[in-house]
């Protein structure tokens, strides 16, 4: 069974220093049959890099916003929860996995920090881009986390595709950013009918590159289309095909 690295949050407000992790992440990996591996941002350096000596991919998590100096913008009055060990510790997995071809699953923030590690940029808040016509924000608009509120259109012919299907597909929402400019070698696999970017792959940058702005750990455990990236995500991590051409090229990251 393969070691997946976990990023968690990291408080950075009053108490005690913590770290934290909503334990679906945990359960929709472990049912696909991965074993979790915490990466906290108090790992130091060393430590840290032990641990990625024996993971075989990374789960990029939810959670507050990357600092938008890393895209090189001021922060909107809206962006909330910034935490700088846990940018820097985030950025610097992203480029071990990517460096290391490892498979990569990036969920929601994590989505946002593969791409801002790629050299892209985020929309700050959604609504002053795209409206109010889609409550990104579900739970602010009073459903439930594991509630499918919004669709997505599945761009054919890619990953994700071969993975939850082509068209349509049913998401929870819990954000209130998106992907601005899309990172190198990052290419668009879904959308909702707002516009909002809600899925990246990278084709020529591993095996499994796959980003997605819902929350499938929400709904692994009774959608098919969630539990399929996670299966999908530990097969490429136990070195597996998961049915695309994998480019052989090298690409700088
Ligand atoms: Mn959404």
């Amino acid at each position: 069974m393969p070691f997946i690295g976990v990023t968690t949050s990291a408080s950075s407000g009053e108490g005690p220093a913590r770290m934290s992790l909503n334990a679906a992440y945990l359960h929709a990996l472990q049912a696909a049959g991965g074993i979790p591996v915490l990466l906290p941002p108090f790992l130091l350096d060393d430590q840290l890099n032990a641990l990625l000596e024996n993971l075989d991919g990374l789960l990029l998590t939810g959670g507050g916003d990357v600092d938008p100096s890393r895209y090189g913008e001021k922060p909107h009055a809206l962006v909330h929860g910034v935490s700088a060990p846990r940018d820097t510790l985030e950025v610097t997995v992203t480029r071990w996995a990517l460096a290391q071809r490892k498979p990569v699953l990036a969920l929601c923030r994590g989505m946002q920090v593969l791409n801002v590690t790629l050299g892209g940029s985020l929309v700050q808040h959604i609504p002053d881009y795209y409206g109010e016509s889609i409550a990104h924000s579900q739970v602010d608009a009073g459903y439930r986390r594991d509630e499918v509120t919004h669709a997505v259109d599945v761009r054919g012919g890619t990953l994700l595709a071969n993975l939850v299907g082509p068209g349509g597909l049913g998401v929870n929402s819990m954000h209130h950013q998106s992907i601005r400019r899309p990172g190198d070698h990052l290419v668009i696999t879904a959308r909702s009918s707002d516009g909002v970017v809600e899925a990246v792959e990278g084709p020529g940058l591993g095996p499994f590159v796959v980003g997605v702005q819902w929350h499938p750990e929400e709904l692994a455990a009774s959608n098919e289309a969630s539990a399929n990236l996670f299966s999908g995500f530990v097969a490429a991590a136990s070195g597996l095909s998961v049915g695309m051409p994998e480019r052989t090229h090298a690409i700088r990251v």
